[in-house]
């Protein structure tokens, strides 16, 4: 009972994450969905998928479908046929490469120019934030351009685990936030939004397991 109780969920979106190759985007998802902070990562090669559920207020869970795409150049093409489906995104720098935080405009532009209009809904981040010494990018510079370009900011690490959760639900609050509001069609074709199971309408496991419960939208 327990199990399928897991599954269910109000809304699934679907995330993309982007930024320069070694920003740590790999480290940064294996550390929101496993917990745990892997030293040795290779390049990701393509696009590669997580998931983890997360709640967002008391009994509102929503599934997170996180694509992990390449930094390298030679997988842009890959990363671009990403974004049209998704409804939210997060931009990944590292605070310790100002070329990387210099990318930026360029990661913004492609996201704006084949998502669908609107979205995703990116958040800015400064990735790597325990390394303090080592900072090329300043808290507040980077804060101003993001402010500049609407979007939200956070800094985070993968390897100490400080500010990564907040950072996910951060963004995932801002999607919940859009979807409520009408701003993002939810469920339609290639959204990034799919509707799931109202916990409180679920009357048994066997209703849950066979999805026979209105959409929430
Ligand atoms: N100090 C520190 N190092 C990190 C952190 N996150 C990742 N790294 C290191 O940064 C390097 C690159 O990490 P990845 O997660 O593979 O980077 P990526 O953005 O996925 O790279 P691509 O897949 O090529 O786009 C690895 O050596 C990680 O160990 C962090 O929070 N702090
Ligand atoms: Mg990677």
């Amino acid at each position: 009972m327990e199990r399928h109780m897991e599954a269910i969920w109000l809304y699934q979106f679907r995330i993309i994450l982007v930024g320069d190759s070694t920003v740590g985007k790999s480290s940064l998802l294996r550390r929101f969905t496993e917990g745990r902070f892997v030293q040795v990562s290779d390049p990701t090669v393509g696009v590669d998928f997580f998931s983890r559920l997360l709640e967002l207020e008391p009994g509102k869970r929503v599934k997170l479908q996180l694509w992990d795409t390449a930094g390298q150049e030679r997988f842009r093409s890959i990363t671009q046929s990403y974004y049209r489906s998704s409804v939210g995104g997060i931009l990944v720098f590292d605070v310790t490469s100002r070329a990387t935080f210099e990318s930026c405009p360029r990661w913004l532009a492609e996201a704006r120019m084949h998502g669908q209009p609107g979205r995703p809904l990116l958040l800015l981040l400064g990735h790597k934030a325990d390394k303090a010494e080592e900072r090329q990018v300043g808290r507040q510079e980077a804060e101003a351009y993001a402010t500049a370009q609407g979007l939200p900011y956070a800094e985070a690490s993968a390897l100490s685990g400080q500010g990564v959760e907040e950072a996910f639900t951060c963004l995932a609050k801002e999607v919940y936030g859009a979807v409520k509001a009408g701003l993002v069609p939810a469920g339609g074709e290639g959204s990034g939004v799919t509707c799931g199971i109202v916990p409180s309408t679920v009357h048994s496991s066997e209703e849950a397991r066979a999805g026979l419960r209105p959409c929430a939208c």
